[in-house]
């Protein structure tokens, strides 16, 4: 049977009414990286849960899925989020899929290149605001009180159950939990929903231990781990420049009740890793989506954390091609030759 996306995957487990509006969204790959870890964690079992392989090209697909499917089940005939990018460009595609209107608000100036593509190619109204994604945020959530817009930002409870299913499929392929389970963290809708992922399979029996979480934030952006709200965020992993994320407590008391840690990762730490992922492994994420990797290294450089014999998952939540800007910066332009045989003997040698 071929996959039918994860709504219809997991119906029975998660609370979303309605027919699916899928683009089959899900079963992502759980890729080994193995040079990965000999370089620098030594001893563990690595692997990335590559998101970006989602129709979209990132982890948000899982949770419109179920945020569109039940808006659409109660009547919307149009969406509306704020974004850095990625929320934009899933919640414009489902919307097409479902055949209603969106509006989209993103930060002016501060998306990725193939973000910005997508939300434009699906259709979407998008808006750019001089203000960040915080500013977004709380324009959207009181917009949708007065408009007849449904909110699809993860304040809406049904994207965390979307995004839940994300540890169903790690426990499934795993045949277990993992000990650790690192991501990066912005909004932090993301952590709540694999922390209730990972409890539910836990209750159920799935798996016989819950994992340790570890989140990355970027230095200009990491109000969980100064413990105060960030008036002007600022990094160059746009994703994750968020000051004041609306899943604040959720995420805090996952990741301490779990023994876990949120730390703050400099831009140069997360641009090393990102570049460390696709080089020696041949997985090409985005920016932010290698600072839950980058902290991990960061806690074992700092003698925070022992890596041994712990089987390890961290969440690769966008695909690289979303921010080639990232990807061509500070390489110098590739070689121009002659179209000749001697030309390229000459600089090959
Ligand atoms: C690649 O798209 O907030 O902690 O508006 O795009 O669940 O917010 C994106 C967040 C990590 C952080 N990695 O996840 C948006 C948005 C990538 C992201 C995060 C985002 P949350």
């Amino acid at each position: 049977m071929s996959w039918p996306g994860v709504v219809n995957r997991y119906r029975d487990r998660l609370a979303i009414q309605g027919e699916a509006v899928t683009l089959l969204e899900g079963n992502t790959p759980l890729i080994p990286l193995p040079r990965l870890a000999d370089r620098f964690l030594p001893g563990a079992t690595l692997y990335a849960k590559f998101e970006g392989l989602n129709p979209t090209g990132s982890f948000k697909d899982r949770g419109m899925t179920a945020a569109v499917t039940q808006a659409v089940h109660d009547g919307a005939t149009a969406l509306i989020c704020a974004s850095t990018g990625n929320t934009a460009a899933s919640a414009a595609a489902y919307a097409a899929r479902a055949g209603i209107k969106c509006v989209v608000l993103i930060p002016e100036g501060k998306v990725a290149l193939g973000k910005l593509a997508g939300a434009i190619a699906y259709g979407a109204q998008v808006i750019q605001i001089r203000g960040s994604f915080d500013d977004g945020l709380r324009l959207v959530q009181e917009i949708s009180q007065t408009m007849p817009l449904a909110l699809v930002n993860s304040v809406n409870p049904a994207r965390l159950e979307g995004q839940k299913t994300g540890a169903f499929e790690v426990v499934e392929t795993l045949g277990r939990a993992p000990d650790l389970f690192a991501l990066p963290v912005g909004n932090a809708g993301n952590i709540s929903a694999y922390g209730i992922g990972f409890t539910e399979a836990f209750e159920r029996g799935d798996c016989d231990a819950r994992p340790r979480y570890i989140g990355g934030q970027a230095w200009g952006a990491s109000p969980l781990v100064l413990g105060a709200a960030v008036a002007h965020p600022e990094t160059a992993a746009t994703a994750i420049r968020i000051g004041n994320p609306a899943r604040w407590h959720q995420a805090m008391e996952t990741v301490c009740e779990s023994g876990g840690q949120i730390w703050r990762v400099a831009d140069g730490e997360i641009f090393t890793t990102y570049h460390a992922l696709a080089e020696l492994e041949g997985v090409f994420c985005e920016p932010s989506s290698a600072a839950g990797v980058a902290a991990l290294i960061k806690s074992v450089k700092f003698g925070k954390l022992s890596v041994a014999d712990q089987t390890i998952v961290s969440v690769l939540t966008g695909h690289g091609l979303k921010d080639p800007d990232s990807a061509v910066a500070g390489a110098s332009a590739p070689l121009v030759v002659d179209a000749t045989l001697t030309d390229l003997q000459r600089v090959l040698s």
